[in-house]
């Protein structure tokens, strides 16, 4: 009977693996670097955020989901605004009127520069639907900026430059992707 229940797990843990949605992408600073990485995840909360980066300046900086998939440096502006599904909403995490689907609480970055910081978009998805990142333009854009987001003034919390930046799109998810059942579908469709 234990034999009954282990293969039960296996099974299970292997259909967990099939729903997984995963999308990892490079963060880069002003000058082309890449400074970190950014994964996201679906999960039964929503998406995960989490980052990694190095060589930012030490303290608060406001992190946000902009809505294009596109840095072009130095300034990042074609990131494009605040990704936003409500056109109600007003930004910031403290704004009686908010947020914005992608804002998050700011970053802390560590005396040498490095940071990690881990949030959930609970109104977001890496599948089809409202909220989904893939939605419009193939993706969405992390952006990571020079001052501290006070939560509330528009339109992006007062945070000032853009430093960094990750193109979060779909062929990211196919190239990192271990999970052997999407391998074979890609192979037959080729
Ligand atoms: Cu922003």
């Amino acid at each position: 009977m234990k034999w009954f229940y282990l293969l039960g797990l296996v099974f299970l843990l292997s259909a967990c693996q099939e729903e997984a949605q995963v999308t990892t992408a490079d963060i880069i600073n002003t000058d082309y670097d890449v400074i970190g990485e950014v994964t996201l995840t679906e999960d039964a909360e929503g998406v995960e955020v989490e980052v990694e980066v190095v060589g930012l300046t030490p303290g608060f900086h406001g992190i946000h989901i902009h809505e294009n998939p596109e840095c072009v440096g130095p300034t990042f502006e074609t990131a494009g605004g605040h990704w936003s599904i409500d056109e109600e909403a007003e930004h910031g995490l403290m704004h009686p009127d908010g947020p914005h689907i992608g804002d998050m609480p700011n970053i802390l970055v560590e005396d040498d520069g490095s940071a990690t910081f881990d949030y959930v978009l609970e109104e977001a998805t890496l599948l089809d639907g409202r909220g989904s990142f893939f939605n419009e333009d193939g993706g969405k854009s992390l952006i990571i900026h020079e001052d501290e987001d006070d939560g509330i003034s528009q339109p992006a919390g007062d945070a000032g430059d853009r430093v960094a930046c990750a193109e979060l799109t779909q062929e990211d998810d196919a190239e990192e992707t271990d999970n052997p059942a999407e391998g074979e579908e890609e192979e037959e469709e080729e």
